[in-house]
């Protein structure tokens, strides 16, 4: 049986409420951080456990609150990021509409670390059920006394409200967000200053994920040296992988971190294999903006290792021949599936998602967009393909924020892994518009 940290009882009925989360052990972690242990306490428990962010950078948790600015008079925010909006990625919002309450323990636990006394957490817009529910979490958790004036009798005062966004991707970068938070348009700013020096209103602020902020409530009921024991090397603790395309059992999935990937798609604990019988053909193993891996390359490292579900694994042999956990969205393309297409639609999805306010981002991510079209369509020619790669080649490093990165790398990697299928569709126009290539279900 697949352990549960953050996914535990999620199969009991009514676990969405405070009184049975509470029930089944809720709320333990407030009680022992607020009563026992001192706000440095919490952040050195998370530093031991090796927590790194769940959201797609993977940056230490516990470092990152150690940035944490701290000057007399001034207050700090902690700020979840809800607005899950990459390509294959719905872990947190599973999370968030199964165990509302496991995030808001999280969230308490995190700004009593932080010294935060207002806490917001920032929804995709899109997610209005989600919303609902996290508001009501709130109002259960405030009428128990776990929110709102003198915590538990403890001194420590908090509000956390839910704020909806407006359906950008752009706004899940971290300082887009900030900037949407403040009622501004959703543009990322230059960092640094990192948002721990300078974030919310120019105020210390920390931006962690929803999983992240989740994980501290295993952290701290169990300790973080019993969390770090989990999982390989720095990759430590329980990963949400949402898992979709041609599966037969797409869904949300909580690995501990060091899995094989091909246990995971293959074994019926899991994925339970590729659909219809179909074989395995590529996989992005961490949402659109992560490299594309083919079969033996997501299989196996190419030095012949097996590839495991860690951070250090998915990344291992570069952009050359890795890739990246990323947000863990993981999709997985069966033989059906054209690598040309897929492309073009990850490619569409950036160039709209565009905030504009980069040339190389701008512009790149809608050339890249018509020399895809055309090239799926039956018009291309063979320079097409080098102009597609002189074009991500010059986004890549050269934007204020990682999205125009993201816009570069699935292209890169699907001309350096598939560079076949862009030549058979400029080669056979007629065959390339007719053959029933389909598009994976992310
Ligand atoms: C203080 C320093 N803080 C770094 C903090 C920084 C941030 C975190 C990571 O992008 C990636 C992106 C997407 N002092 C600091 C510091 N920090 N140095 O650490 O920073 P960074 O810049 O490495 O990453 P990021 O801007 O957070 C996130 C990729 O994730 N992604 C998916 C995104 C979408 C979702 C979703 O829909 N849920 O996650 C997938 O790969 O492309 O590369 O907090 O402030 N010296
Ligand atoms: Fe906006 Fe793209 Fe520049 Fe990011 S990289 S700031 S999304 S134009």
């Amino acid at each position: 049986m697949a352990r549960k940290l953050l996914l535990t009882h999620i199969d009991v009925p009514g676990i969405q409420t405070f009184d049975v989360y509470r029930q089944h052990g809720g709320y333990r972690a407030v009680e022992k951080s607020l009563k026992t242990m001192s706000p440095d306490d919490v952040v050195e428990e998370v530093k031991k456990s090796g927590l790194r962010g769940r959201g797609g950078a993977g940056f230490p948790t516990g470092m990152k609150w150690s940035f944490l600015a701290k000057p007399e008079g001034v207050p700090r925010y902690l700020v979840c990021n809800g607005d899950e909006s990459e390509p294959g990625t719905f872990k947190d919002r599973y999370l968030m509409t199964h165990i509302p309450h496991a995030l808001l323990e999280g969230m308490i636990v995190s700004s009593y670390a932080l010294g935060a006394k207002t806490s917001y957490i920032y929804v995709r817009g899109e997610m209005m059920p989600q919303i609902r529910i996290l508001e009501r979490a709130i109002e259960e958790a405030k009428a128990a006394g776990f929110l709102g004036k003198n915590i538990l009798g403890s001194g420590y005062d908090l509000e956390i409200y839910v704020q909806p966004g407006a359906g950008a991707y752009i706004c899940g970068e971290e300082t887009a967000l900030l900037e949407s938070l403040e009622g501004k348009r959703g543009n990322p700013r230059i960092k640094p200053p990192f948002p721990a020096i300078a974030g919310l209103y120019g105020c210390p602020t920390v931006v962690n994920n929803v999983e992240s902020i989740a994980a501290t409530v295993p952290i701290i009921n169990d300790g973080g040296e019993e969390y770090a024991k989990i999982g390989i090397e720095r990759s430590t603790g329980t990963k949400l992988i949402s898992a979709s395309g041609n599966l037969v059992k797409p869904g949300v999935y909580e690995i501990d971190l060091g899995l094989s990937v091909e246990e995971f798609i293959y074994s019926d604990e899991y994925c339970g294999g590729i659909a219809n019988g179909k074989k395995l053909k590529a996989v992005v193993p961490g949402g659109s903006s992560v490299p594309i891996l083919p079969t033996n390359l997501i299989l196996k490292t190419a030095n012949g290792n097996n590839r495991l579900m860690t951070y250090e694994s998915l990344a291992d042999g570069g952009f050359q021949t890795g890739s990246s956990m990323g947000s863990g969205g993981f999709i997985a393309f069966d033989e059906d599936q054209c690598i040309v297409r897929n492309t073009w639609n990850f490619s569409r999805f950036y160039h709209h998602e565009s905030c504009g306010q980069c040339s190389p981002c701008r512009e790149g991510t809608g050339w890249m967009e018509k020399v895809l079209h055309k090239i799926e369509m039956g018009h291309g020619n063979l320079s097409d393909i080098e102009l597609l790669w002189d074009i991500q080649r010059r986004i890549e490093g050269n934007t204020i924020c990682p999205l125009g990165d993201a816009a570069a790398w699935p292209v890169a990697a699907a001309i350096r892994h598939f560079r076949d299928e862009f030549e058979w569709h400029i080669n056979h126009p007629e065959d390339a518009l007719t053959r029933n290539f389909g598009l994976a279900h992310y």
